[in-house]
């Protein structure tokens, strides 16, 4: 088991745009390996490889109760949208952050799997937010980037107030590992 270090809003590196897979090999595979170890590691829905550093067209889900269908998303393209849904949205690299996002109520997505077969899907609902709240990262978006000017300025300090207490505290008992 691998697990990858999660950057943290408002890391200018969650703001990069996410190049295409070129070829789905062995170290695409590995990759998506230790992003979905990490999802599940970290209680998520979801995990975009731009959350960890890696700027490639990668995304793992898994929204089933069993924390057993792994879905694994490559160059992922949205190829149709209708509708519009209104969700509270999380995410891993905002910890304690929750807010009201607008979404498309459904989407056609055409993307290759880990085995480098192409093929569509049709989302509805929690799994069209997620897989939409995915693609963002991919383009260098976060969700908090929809809220108003006031709330991005509540978070950011918030999460510069948490960075700076965990800070001290490694200071003080630095890692064992
Ligand atoms: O774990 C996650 N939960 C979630 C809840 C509502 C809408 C989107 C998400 S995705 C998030 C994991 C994450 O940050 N993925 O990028
Ligand atoms: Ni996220």
């Amino acid at each position: 088991m691998a697990y990858l270090t999660i950057l943290s809003y408002p890391d200018p590196r969650l703001y990069r745009k996410a190049a295409p897979v070129q070829s789905v090999d062995d170290s695409v595979r590995a990759l998506v390996r230790d992003m979905a170890d990490t999802m599940y590691a970290a209680r998520g829905v979801g995990l975009a490889a731009t959350q960890v550093d890696v700027h490639k067209r990668v995304i793992v889900i898994d929204i089933s109760e069993a924390r057993d269908h792994l879905l694994t998303l490559i160059n992922p393209v949205i190829v149709e949208k209708e509708g519009t849904q209104y969700s509270e949205e999380g995410c891993l690299s905002v910890p304690g952050v929750y807010d009201r996002v607008e979404r498309a109520q459904r989407v056609k997505i055409q993307a290759l799997g880990s085995t480098g077969e192409s093929f569509e899907l049709v989302a509805e609902q929690m799994l069209a937010v997620c897989i939409q709240h995915e693609m963002d990262h991919l383009e260098g978006k976060v969700f908090v980037d929809y809220l108003s000017r006031l709330k991005q300025a509540r978070i950011r300090a918030r999460m510069e107030k948490q960075l700076r207490k965990s800070v001290k505290t490694s200071a003080i008992h630095p890692p064992i590992f």
